[in-house]
């Protein structure tokens, strides 16, 4: 189907400039000069989202029951190539544009489903809704195939969206569906045009977890790999996929789904396993789109949850008549659990705009839940002993774990003076104040020797801390390490937690660039992640980017970040002199001057600020470093450290 030569058919009428073409220049103009208003960030987090903008309308063909596979190609060129078998974009002449429809929905803002021509979809995954003219708007080239009825239909974009070739017929074919191939448009995405193999796998393996029964396929022609995902479990499958390195407590994964027609059409998807670990993992999607914040959908889940598992329990005579009620807490410790609805208008709130906010859908999560988890516990009597079993262990850590709060508000979290490991800054204005979480004593020392003590406060950690996926919260405010990063902080904690109390706007993380570092950024993502999570939320917590080399000839020293950087440095240095290259393995080797100069001082510093997401894939991967068998261990934190180096995509 790559025959673009023979032009049989001129499919569009001639193209002249109209009232309505006009409009659309401009509109896809508006897109290119505020590329960040339409997809958030031009940033390789923006570069993922064309990606994500063109399959969602693949994936909305197959929610429409037309479609069963589909294929992303990253080519060695960086462009993107999305095939589906749907019905294909209609290929006749739009009414109210007079051009072709496939043009039409690659020009025209927003046009997505409203220009269907059966009445559009039921549902629509886009995350920003911005739709396929967006990612035309922003590639430097952008093609369209569709197969239908025999013939195969192309168009051709350049340079932001402009036709170069109108739709026509280019052929005979066998293939039924929509092909589209994009180049990102590298003056619009600066920063990089390079996709992130990892980050799409992620996505495209949790698409196919979401749409059961659908296959994605993904191509990577610079590694020349290709892996197929299609899970006819669906969630099922995906709770077992995140439960992979916890040990369940009971073996059937608690599966719900079902359809509720008023006030509106609502599909409801729900998997549930309780584990060995202490805390909730709960992901809940609308439409495929994780919403982060949660919602109603979350809210209806809770509600049965609780209710249901209260009433086994009490008609059971598992909890006796003179016994407290489970709480929301003890029901949901080591739940892992993903919920999934399917909805034709969200309505999302917070933040983020990651909370689903519209109330039918915690009435309808709160009936299919309840009714079909009921059913599991009659129907499963010894996967039920095993859960209530589960859930009355919390309860009971619950309450032994609120005496540890209570004695260790008196002791170490309680006391009023600051930590002895800790030196603080004479700046009392938290805005301008920052504070370095260092690794070691040694890197300790060099930061306390450059540091610049006006504002810069810095606290060593004596080897690791604790984890807080594997512990209890008793154990968790036991530790030594966690208690005095509270203190220092100011802001305490749980209940208590008061962000305007933070004696530190800046709270820097700042390890070895190593395996161990990333193992310790990991941990204390987690513990910041399940225990402090304000402080992500408003942006507060920061990774620091330590040099891998110090490049020195002579007089002349220069830092080096990675290798690339590395060697453009040498690239510039005089052949003709020694060049002496020192690999920095801990900030300890860095002098104090040495460490003040590339880590430290705010105008030459590399920072990364810590978002949600990064910290919720630090916790969400914990199990697996914290696993028995050392090597997928090792083999994990050295792809994965890189989500710390990519913290932007
Ligand atoms: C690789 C990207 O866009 N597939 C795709 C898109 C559409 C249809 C099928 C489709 C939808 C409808 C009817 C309908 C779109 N059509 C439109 C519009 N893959 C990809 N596959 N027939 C075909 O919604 O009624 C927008 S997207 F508006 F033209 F109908």
């Amino acid at each position: 189907m790559e025959e673009r030569e023979k032009l049989e058919e001129q499919v569009s009428p001639k193209q002249e400039y109209t009232e309505d073409q006009i409009q659309v220049l401009e509109g896809l103009e508006a897109v290119r000069k505020r590329p960040g208003m339409y997809i958030g960030a031009t940033s390789g987090r923006g570069l993922h989202h064309l990606v994500w903008e063109i399959v969602d309308n693949s994936i909305d063909e197959a929610l429409a029951g037309y479609c069963d596979c589909i294929t992303i190609t990253v080519t060695k060129e960086n462009d993107i190539i999305v095939e589906d078998n749907g019905r294909g974009i209609p290929v006749g002449i739009h009414k109210k544009t007079k051009v072709s429809t496939v043009e039409t929905v690659y020009t025209v803002l927003h046009a997505g489903g409203k220009f269907g021509e059966g009445g559009g979809y039921k549902v629509s995954g886009g995350l920003h809704g911005v739709g396929g003219s967006v990612v035309n708007a922003l590639s430097s080239k952008f093609e369209v195939w569709v197969g239908h009825e025999g013939k195969l239909y192309y168009i051709l974009f350049t340079n932001g969206g402009k036709v170069t070739k109108p739709l026509s017929v280019i052929g005979d074919t066998d293939f039924r569906g929509t092909k589209v191939r994009f180049t990102a448009d590298p003056t619009i995405f600066t920063e990089t045009t390079e996709y992130n193999y990892e980050l799409l796998r992620d996505r495209v393996r949790q698409l196919a977890f979401l749409n059961k029964g659908l296959r994605l396929i993904l191509n990577d022609e610079r590694r020349e790999t290709s892996e197929s995902f299609c899970y006819e479990g669906g969630l099922k499958q995906y709770v077992q996929f995140l439960n992979k390195n916890r040990t369940p407590v009971h073996s059937e994964v608690i599966y719900v789904e079902g359809v509720v027609q008023s006030p509106v059409e609502m599909e409801v998807e729900i998997a549930a396993q309780y584990n060995d670990s202490y805390q909730a993992s709960i992901y809940s999607f609308c439409n495929n789109i994780y919403t982060q914040e949660g919602g109603t959908h979350e809210e209806g889940f809770r509600l049965a949850l609780t209710r249901v598992i209260n009433n086994y329990a009490r008609n059971k005579k598992f909890l006796k008549d003179q016994d407290d009620n489970l709480t929301n807490d003890d029901v949901r410790e080591g739940l892992t659990s993903v919920i999934s609805v399917k909805h034709a208008n969200p309505q999302y709130e917070g933040q983020t705009k990651t909370r689903l906010g519209n109330s039918e859908i915690r009435g309808a999560v709160n009936k299919i839940f309840s009714e079909q988890l009921e059913r599991f516990l009659l129907e499963n009597p010894d996967q039920a002993k095993l859960i209530i079993e589960k859930c009355l262990l919390a309860a009971k850590a619950r309450v032994a774990a609120k005496r540890a709060r209570e004695a260790a508000r008196k002791s170490v979290l309680g006391l009023s003076t600051l930590p002895g490991k800790l030196a603080d800054c004479s700046n009392r204005d938290p805005k301008l104040c920052e504070i370095f979480i260092v690794e070691g004593d040694s890197a300790g020392g060099s930061a306390k020797g450059g540091r610049n003590r006006e504002f810069q406060a810095i606290l060593p950690l004596r080897g690791k801390i604790i984890n807080v996926e594997k512990a209890r919260q008793e154990k968790v405010l036991d530790n030594q390490e966690i208690g005095t990063m509270i203190t220092a902080f100011g802001t305490s904690f749980g209940p208590e937690f008061d962000i305007s109390k933070l004696r530190y706007h800046k709270i820097i993380i700042m390890t070895d660039a190593d395996v161990d570092g990333a193992h310790i950024q990991t941990l204390l993502l987690t513990f910041f992640y399940r225990y402090l999570k304000p402080l992500i939320e408003n942006g507060h917590i920061y990774i620091a980017r330590p040099p891998l080399f110090k490049v020195q000839q002579g007089k002349t020293i220069e830092y080096a970040y990675n290798d690339e950087e590395m060697n453009e440095i040498r690239k510039r240095l005089s052949p003709n002199q020694k060049v002496v290259i020192q690999r920095y393995k801990g900030l300890g080797e860095m002098n104090d001057v040495q460490l003040w100069e590339t880590t430290m001082d705010p105008s030459q510093r590399v920072l990364k600020k810590v978002k949600l997401e990064d910290a919720m894939e630090a916790d969400m991967v914990f199990d697996m470093l914290m696993g028995e068998r050392v090597e997928p261990r090792r083999d994990f934190i050295l792809t994965n450290a890189k989500f710390v180096k990519n913290l932007d995509v």
